[in-house]
């Protein structure tokens, strides 16, 4: 999916990139209009902290994949930003964490969860959880409450990148360890999350792969540590002050 058009010697290449591949996403039907405002909103973020992985973000993965690896049932939730711009990334890291892969969207449609399925199996993925529905996130209403009751609904640990404020906080109510990226570290998102990731995630995904690989061989107390030793107050006001300040 990279685009042609853009050379890599141009000083905002990634973002171009990103921007393309989040248009092509909604041409196919697997983004949302919606999720090219949630793009845009993304990037003032990412050219104020830099569009770099700061150094609290860079913990954050690493904490978050050793939430995953030690988890008894992870999942990574997928949604049509996430599908559009990482969809190799994410299959690798559901490898690299042993995690199940549900297509969950905000603004649902049975068509849109059907083509991202798709794209995700041409990704590599198998066994995609999302289409079965037949559990609900308490407290939203009945579309933007729809989860597998074996994948999300089961879940101990997810991963949610980019989500709704609204669904992060009635997730995390439900007593989920909650993960999420995003690049507003004042979003309700991030603030209700055991970890927020406040990244990029076209830089946070394979990050967190790499992080969950160099772990695969730690023990359990290893990983407790490293989990244990994390505050996301830190994080979150740490990249606060980096958009504010830098
Ligand atoms: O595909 P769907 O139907 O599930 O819809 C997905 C979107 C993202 C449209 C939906 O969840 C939504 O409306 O989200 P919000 O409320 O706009 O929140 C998106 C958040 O993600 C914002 O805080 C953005 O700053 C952040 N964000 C956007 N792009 C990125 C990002 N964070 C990390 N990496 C990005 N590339």
């Amino acid at each position: 999916m990279s685009s042609p058009e853009i050379p890599k010697s141009h000083p905002r290449y990634e973002s171009l990139l990103t921007r393309h591949r989040i248009e092509a996403g909604v041409d196919r039907g697997i983004t949302s209009k919606q999720g090219l405002i949630a793009q845009g909103r993304g990037e003032a973020f990412d050219y104020l902290l830099g569009e770099e992985t700061i150094d609290s973000a860079e913990e954050a993965e690493r904490v978050a994949a050793a939430h995953l690896l030690r988890a008894d049932h992870p999942v990574l939730s997928v949604n049509g930003n996430v599908a559009a711009l990482t969809p190799r990334e994410i299959v690798e890291l559901a490898e690299a964490t042993g995690s199940d892969i549900e297509v969950n969207l905000f603004n649902r449609t049975e068509g849109r969860i059907e083509r991202i399925v798709e794209h995700l199996r041409e990704h590599g993925a198998s066994d995609i959880k999302g289409k079965t529905a037949d559990g609900r996130i308490p407290g939203l209403d009945h579309e933007r409450a729809k989860v597998d009751a074996d994948g999300i609904g089961a879940a101990d640990v997810v991963l949610v990148p980019l989500e709704d404020g609204d669904r992060a906080e009635a997730l995390a109510s439900m007593g989920k360890t909650e993960l999420v990226i995003d690049l507003n570290p004042m979003s309700r998102s991030a603030q209700s999350a055991a970890v927020p990731i406040v990244d990029n995630l076209i830089r946070a995904i394979p990050n967190m792969t790499e992080h969950a690989r160099s772990l695969a061989d730690a023990d359990g107390d290893e990983l407790d540590s490293i989990v244990d030793s994390f505050d996301p107050k830190t994080a979150l006001s740490d990249a606060e002050r980096r958009i504010r300040e830098e």
